[in-house]
Formats: structure tokens, sequence, C-alpha cells
């Protein structure tokens, strides 16, 4: 693979602390001066990198040539708040159907909603076309905040993760503890945006017939594990008490009546943390109360390459606030951090994806002017 030259430019070597996980790696920059990236996604069968801003674009990075190319066609978006056009995903038969599925921030009924939808991708004319909106969440709500909402394929179904919007009323009421709210939860649907009939709240009155698992706040990562298949999620807490859960049929994950973080506004804890027989489903890890500690998650993959093998099945979190990429032991259920990948870069994670030939992590920044890089193992 001739890669090298279109390299902008390589960052520093960073060894990591001894041990069985210790590997060098180099930073190559790919792209620089993104505008508000969030989602990345090798297109299968290609060298190609597809992403979207949050200001409605879709784009396509092609690592042989080192360009971008703007797709047209890319859904409608309100992009105020923390909203926009979100997580981008080839459907498991791209190269047949050619679908691309998107979740972004849509207006209607008074206030704004995440939907989910898909189009499929014509490279010829660099165009996205027959666009389809597959699930608009319930209910729409006037706070562009919190939307989520990362898409997973898993068990033949699509996966979805939304947030609260960020609502502030902690108690049994709260959105996320409304199953008749797709809010704060995971949806499960057909990949044509059915309901399928073994949900488990189909049959409940009042339930959304979509969800799937529900008590979350607001879920930013999602990736399925590579021997297992089961759905993980990461999801913000308050001031601290982030969370990776495994997401798990019919689960309630206990936001805002069990966490460990704290009110942003008080300082106090409005909960107690989640514990033993409190009958919600317990984070496999979590991070403490408070703003030195905490850990805003981003996107998330698990390593699947052969460039990096001593990481091989352990999981890559992006930390929003404090600007580096989290490399996880995992052992089973069994999460434990090991090393600060990208510390020190300045600018905030959004997402990463492991490309599928050459086996190097790819990760994008959050915000206006940031890169793509990619993690080359070095020495
Ligand atoms: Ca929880």
């Amino acid at each position: 693979m001739t890669t090298r030259a279109f390299i902008l430019g390589t960052g520093l070597s960073t060894a990591l602390a001894t041990g069985a996980l210790a590997q060098d790696y180099r930073i190559e920059v790919l792209a620089e001066g993104l505008d508000r990236p969030w989602a990345l996604s090798f297109l299968p069968g290609t060298s190609d990198i597809v992403m979207t801003s949050r200001s409605g674009a879709v784009m396509i990075f092609s690592i042989d040539e080192g360009a971008i190319t703007e797709i047209a066609g890319a859904p409608e978006v309100d992009s105020r708040g923390q909203g926009g056009l979100l997580d981008i995903v080839p459907a498991p038969d791209f190269a047949d159907s050619g679908w691309l599925y998107m979740t972004w921030a849509g207006t209607g009924q008074g206030g704004t909603s995440t939907h989910v939808g898909r189009a499929r991708l014509d490279r010829d004319s660099a165009a996205l076309t027959d666009l389809e909106v597959l699930h608009v969440v319930t209910p729409f709500m006037d706070m562009p905040a919190h939307y989520g909402a990362r898409i997973v394929f898993a068990d033949g179904h699509l996966f979805a993760g939304f947030g609260d919007r960020n609502r502030k009323d902690f108690g049994p009421g709260h959105i996320a503890q409304d199953l008749g709210s797709e809010n704060g939860a995971v949806i499960r649907l057909t990949p044509d945006g059915e309901i399928p009939p073994d949900n488990p709240f189909v049959d409940q009155d009042g339930a959304a017939g979509a969800i799937f698992s529900f008590g979350h706040r607001n879920i930013q990562a999602m990736a399925v594990h590579p021997e297992t298949g089961a759905v993980w999620l990461a999801e913000h807490g308050e001031a601290g008490g982030d969370e990776i859960n495994i997401v798990t049929r019919g689960g309630n994950y206990g936001w805002p009546l069990a966490s460990f973080g704290v009110d942003y506004r008080s300082g106090q804890a409005f909960a107690p943390p989640h514990q033993e027989g409190d009958g919600f489903v317990a984070p496999v890890y979590h991070w403490p109360a408070g703003r030195d500690a905490h850990f805003p998650p981003s996107g998330m993959a698990f390593y699947t390459g052969d460039a990096f093998p001593q990481w091989q099945g352990h999981l890559l979190v992006g930390n929003l606030f404090h600007r580096y990429l989290g490399l996880f032991a995992v052992d089973g259920e069994s999460v434990e951090p090991v090393a600060r990948l990208l510390d020190g870069q300045g600018w905030r994670i959004r997402d990463v994806a492991i490309g599928p030939d050459d086996g190097f992590i790819y990760v994008i920044g959050d915000g206006e002017n940031v890169p793509l890089v990619r993690l080359v193992p070095d020495g």
C-alpha cells in the first residue's frame, strides 16, 4: 500500500507504560480542517472512509487518493446545540444494497427529535439516493441536547442508542424511566425499520415497542463485541458517573435513579450509586463523580486488527473533555483502563474506527478545524 505520499504530517511517537499491552505508535495526520465531524466508518470492501459533519454534510475520504469528496443528498438536519447529522454506518449487506444508515436531529411537532434513516450511496454521482426515514424518536422535545445517537448492527437487527434530552427532573418520572418515551433508551429495529415482534415491550400497554433497554442518560458510543456479538455502549453521567454498559434485553440501566455521578449545579449526589439488588443493570465499568476523574465518552471500537496484536479484543473509547483515546483491557465482562492514546494533542476525540485492511486506528476530532488521524505501530 502506498499511502505515505498524502500524509500531511506525523506526530509524536508515544510509548505506553510497560506491560503486556505496551506498544509504540506514531500519529499520521490524513486530513485537517474538518468542521464538526461526528462519525467515521469504513465502506466495506474499500479503503474509503465515510464521515459526517454535524453541519449536515456526508463526506468520503479516500485513503488511496488522500482526498475528501462531499456527497450530495444528505438529510435535512437541525444542527443547533448538540444536534446535526450524527452517526453513519454501512448496512451489513452494503456491497449489494449500498445502504448507509444515519442518525440526525430533525424538527417537528414544535421541537426536535433524533431521526434514524438510510440512503443508498451512488459513488458515480457522489450522491445519496432513496433517502428514507425509518424511525423518529418520540416524543419530540424542545431541548437541543442529548440526542445520542449511535447505530450498530447485531443479531440481524439495527440497534440505536439515544439520550435523555438533558431532562433535569431527577425522579422516578424521568423520561429515561418512561417506557412510553424512546429518549434515554436503546431501540431495536429490523434493517427495514420495522419493530420486531420479539422486542421486550411490544405487548406492554403504553410502552414503545421499539425499546430494547432503557434508563440511559446519553449514549454516545456503541460497538459490537467481536466474539460475543453483544452490544456494548458508553454513556455520559451527570458530573462523572460515566458508564460502559453491555446491553441486555429489557434492561433498566438506572438513570437517574442510580448513578455514580453528582449534580452539575450542586455537586451533590442526587441518587444512590448502582448497587446490588436495586433492580438496575449495573455498568461493567464506571468513572467516579467530579470533573477531574470523569470520562465523557464519544465513539468507541473493539480493536480487531493485526497491526496492534497486543490490543486484540480490547476496547478503545474517546474521551471528549480530557482529550485522549482510552485503551481498556477487556477480559470477559471485566474492563480496566490501560493507557491514554493521543494524549496531549489538544483536540477532543469524537470517533474511532479500525482499518479493515491495515488494522490501523483511525480517529476524528470533535469541534471546528480538527483532523482525521491514524495510529500506526512504531518500533
Ligand atoms: Ca446506569
